[in-house]
């Protein structure tokens, strides 16, 4: 069978022949509104989505472009993280994350809230001024209510925590962990809900997409504090693969268990790196570890979302914390579709 990528490319040099145009270079983004993973995702209940770069947004038309036309879910790579929104105690500035909201709102996206509660990407009055527990649990309430306040009737869905395990399972020592024990994971569940009862609110992690220590922890921990009353509505995978370490094979069965909770899971921040050069068969193997998380996605009932943590090499986070590793993302740095690109939307079309 010929590639999907084969069989678009020839019809869409056909018909431009037919109106006597010639093929531009910049084939990505003039691609018709049918070719897109959005459109190839509708009536498959799960979206598509994006991590976006605000700054990238703000200067880069080819990238505005492709976010606006490809996704129908976006989520704030930086500017909704605490550090972003409170620098100074007190003052908020919300700007950077309005403009992402109404830049969804402007082409249909949802968007997914990120993040509430992390040990990481937090302001330093908070980090290094000694505030004692019963002020920290002030400050996390009031971070949390004035946060999912703000975006109230806006965000479709919040990671609301994020990252509190270990790879072995056990609670990860952060600041509220050691301040307020483990029941600031359910306070910040109760406190989301209370200032936003119709979003959806998430745990998220890493390595977490198989069957580990580390998801069973979550899944014992999302059965514990269903059984205590508390919103806990859906899991969040990131999917921040490596090839070197070898495609997971338990992913199916890891997604299965937690759908069958009850509880919603999306694949939240989805890239897949390798040592760099890339060539043609990590390209392929690429291709195959997007497609295998979302075939996942698709085989069951309440997967709702898959988002790639950001979609061009260009901006990706990778190469700037892994040395000598890199092209994680669907397309290159000038923006031309990799296989990966392709896998996802040949995915989507066959579930739709
Ligand atoms: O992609 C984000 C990068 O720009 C930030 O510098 C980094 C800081 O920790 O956070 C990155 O996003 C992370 C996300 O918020 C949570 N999961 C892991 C992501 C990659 O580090």
């Amino acid at each position: 069978m010929p590639s999907i990528r084969n069989k678009l490319g020839a019809a869409a040099t056909g018909t431009l022949l037919t109106l006597g145009l010639a093929l531009a270079p910049t084939a990505p983004a003039a691609a018709a509104a049918d070719d897109t993973l959005r459109s190839a995702a509708r009536g498959t209940g799960v979206r598509i989505g994006t991590a976006i770069d605000m700054t990238a947004l703000a200067e880069d038309a080819t990238y505005r472009e492709i976010a606006g036309r490809e996704f129908n879910t976006v989520t704030p790579e930086n500017v909704m993280k605490w550090e972003a929104v409170e620098p100074t105690r007190g003052t908020y500035n919300w700007a950077p994350a309005d403009q992402l909201v109404d830049f969804a709102r402007s082409h249909g996206q949802k968007v997914r809230g990120h993040t509430l509660v992390w040990h990481s990407q937090n302001p330093s009055w908070l980090t290094e001024d000694a505030f004692t527990p019963a002020q920290l649990r002030r400050l996390l309430r009031q971070h949390i209510l004035d946060e999912v306040g703000h975006f109230r009737g806006r965000i479709w869905a919040w990671d609301v925590a994020n990252e509190v395990f270990n790879e072995d399972g056990t609670p990860r020592d952060t600041i509220w962990l050691r301040a307020l024990g483990p029941g600031y994971i359910a306070d910040a569940f109760r406190w989301a809900h209370q200032a936003d009862p119709k979003a959806k609110l998430f745990l998220n992690d890493y390595n977490v997409e198989w069957l580990s220590p580390k998801s069973d922890a979550y899944y014992n921990l999302i059965i514990q504090l269903r059984r205590q009353g508390v919103p806990v509505h859906g899991f969040g995978m990131q999917g921040h693969l490596a090839l070197q370490y070898g495609l997971p094979t338990t992913v199916l069965e890891n997604v299965q268990r937690f759908d069958a909770l009850g509880v919603q899971t999306a694949f939240t921040e989805v890239d897949i790196r390798m040592q760099l050069p890339a060539d043609p068969i990590k390209v392929a193997a690429q291709a195959e570890g997007f497609g295998l998380l979302l075939r996942a996605c698709l085989l069951v009932r309440n997967c709702v979302s898959y988002t790639v943590w950001g979609f061009t090499d260009k901006y990706s986070w990778v190469p700037g914390v892994f040395q000598g590793e890199g092209s994680a993302t669907p397309y290159t740095e000038d923006y031309q579709p990799k296989p990966a690109y392709y896998t996802l939307r040949d995915t989507l079309r066959l579930a739709s």
